[in-house]
């Protein structure tokens, strides 16, 4: 009898297990063209600001999308808007948020300048994470080209002593310059230049920064954003300057699952050793250079620091609350 009533219980909970598979964020993350993704964690919630992806004329606003459990996504409409930003008219790319006191900045390109003026970088500012942000300046914050980088694709990454740095460019050149406190501009380091080149081989845009058991990861992506062969590579050094030595590709197309897989970011779970790379990709089939999307999958190393090549996936990553 004992015998029987074990063999029955073991047979229900197998049943409730096989009925709730495990959530997961699938991919994309949420639905519609979005590319540039950079992920980020406020206190408990992700958050994901990407480039709306579209006509450069139509690239006007920036939507903004956040999660408490990477699987359910709330949209936020119009973060971001040409009607708060005057000097900005189309092509908002790529936007990076920070949190610095008790403001949110977003850091944006804008007009897709192909000679100095016009454009280029800008910041705007928020009291939240869901916008509306405004113009902070009312100007660029970068409107020339230093060192041959086109003023787009800025990250603005916080270095473990305290330091904002601005980590830019595009048209295959990549600076780093150190912002200052209320970001109204920079500080030139000690040799008196204030835009410092750090572009590594085969750099072509989209860079990425972070620090990981006290090395600075540098990654970026590499080939044509409107072609299958797009990805991101990455070096490891000691100091945000590098020198930064390629050391290889973690993300790619796979001819199974999608095309074009770059401009990426990465989010790292607070107290662990967790870390998801978010990043566009173009649904197999599709040619058209705009019609990206958003997805998110596990990042991990090996034994020795080195990235692991990322696994794109259709199911995204399990679903995972920040405690
Ligand atoms: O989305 C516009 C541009 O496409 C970005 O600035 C580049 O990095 C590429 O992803």
């Amino acid at each position: 009898m004992k015998l029987l009533l074990l063999t029955c219980c073991m047979i229900i909970a197998n049943q409730a297990t096989a009925q709730t598979p495990e959530k997961r964020s699938g991919n994309p993350v949420f639905p519609g063209w979005y590319a540039d993704p950079e992920g980020i964690l406020f206190g408990k919630e992700y958050w994901i600001y990407p480039t709306y992806s579209a006509r450069y004329e139509e690239q006007v606003f920036m939507d903004a999308f956040s999660s408490k459990d990477l699987v359910t996504w709330t949209k936020h409409p119009r973060v971001l808007d040409t009607s708060g930003v005057k000097w900005a008219k189309k092509a908002m790319w790529a936007p990076s948020v920070i949190k610095k006191g008790s403001k949110y900045f977003l850091f944006f390109g804008a007009n897709d300048i192909q000679k100095d003026g016009g454009g280029g970088i800008g910041v705007a500012v928020s009291k939240r994470p869901g916008g509306p942000f405004k113009d902070y300046l009312g100007k660029p914050l970068i409107d020339k080209f230093h060192n041959g980088a086109q003023p787009i694709d800025q990250f603005v990454f916080k270095d473990q002593d305290g330091k904002y740095y601005l980590i830019y460019g595009g048209w295959k050149h990549c600076n780093i310059a150190r912002l200052k406190d209320d970001f109204t501009g920079f500080i030139p380091f000690p040799d008196g230049n204030t835009f410092k080149e750090i572009t590594p081989q085969d750099y072509v845009e989209g860079p990425f920064m972070f620090v990981r058991n006290g090395k600075y990861y540098f990654m970026w992506s590499e080939g044509g954003w409107t072609g299958p062969n797009y990805k991101v590579a990455y070096a490891m050094a000691d100091s945000p300057f590098g020198p930064f030595k390629r050391i290889g590709t973690v993300l790619q197309q796979d001819p199974k699952i999608a095309t074009g897989a770059g401009h990426h970011s990465v989010i790292h779970v607070p107290g662990k050793d967790r870390w998801y790379m978010v990043y566009h990709r173009r649904p197999l089939g599709e040619t058209k250079a705009n019609n990206r999307e958003t997805c998110i999958d596990l990042m991990e190393f090996d034994g020795n620091g080195l990235i692991l090549p990322v696994k794109i996936t259709k199911e995204g990553v399990t679903a995972s609350k920040v405690k």
